[in-house]
């Protein structure tokens, strides 16, 4: 637990290191100003791709990266969120759905979510319950009692917009088994308040834990 809380504060912290950066650093060869300098060792921040910091090393979602729904060859699960009884007050208008894709290269989840509140940091995870089975129980792991973070669950972490929307995909080398029936949204400073969930279904049934070629 103390490495996930960790590890889901560093990568808003690192990533506004980075934008400071790079936005001060527009056009570095004119400018009279001092350099910014920051203590980040050998990290160079203009070679840093972000994108790549973050599905390689957090892998807790990147909303650019190909939505499940749309994995060429994948085996489709999906279903719509249904509030659960332990949401804070304020989320009675929460919709949307999960999908989850199985493929060759690994697994892909998106999410796409209304009636968040505005501006707020929430975090999904794949959960091994269905949604009326102990909420949902533990989050999903490849190796289960293994790490308690990405890449052995499948988190997702994402920063609703101004109208309370949400949008993330996030990827895993792996393919998920057969107990990954679930996705769970929870507001990322009360992990314990689930808010909604879904229970995947298969668009082909018998599909899950398969890939398309086999
Ligand atoms: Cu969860």
């Amino acid at each position: 637990m103390n490495i996930s809380i960790t590890r889901r504060f560093a990568v808003p912290a690192l990533l506004a290191l980075g934008l400071a950066a790079c936005g001060s650093d527009t056009d570095s060869s004119s400018t009279a100003a001092e350099p910014v300098t920051t203590d980040m060792g050998d990290m160079n921040m203009d070679d840093m791709n972000m994108d790549d910091m973050n599905m390689d090393d957090m892998n807790m979602g990147d909303a650019d990266a190909t939505p499940a729904d749309e994995v060429v060859g994948a085996s489709l699960a999906r279903g719509e969120f249904v509030l659960m009884d332990t949401r804070p007050a304020g989320y009675d208008d929460v919709a949307g759905t999960a999908v989850i894709a199985r493929h060759t290269a690994g697994t892909t989840v998106t999410t796409e979510l209304t009636g968040l509140e505005p501006n707020v940091k929430y975090i999904s995870h794949v959960h091994a319950q269905a949604c009326t089975d102990e909420n949902a129980g533990n989050h999903y792991q490849f190796e289960i009692g293994g790490d308690t973070t990405p890449p052995n669950e499948i988190h997702l972490a994402f920063t609703s917009d101004n109208d309370g929307n949400g949008f993330m995909t996030a990827e895993n080398a792996q393919i998920a088994g057969v107990d990954a029936v679930a996705f769970v949204v929870h507001p990322a400073e009360f992990m314990d308040n689930k808010i909604a969930c879904v229970d995947f279904i298969e668009d082909e049934a018998g599909m899950r834990g398969h890939t398309a070629d086999g």
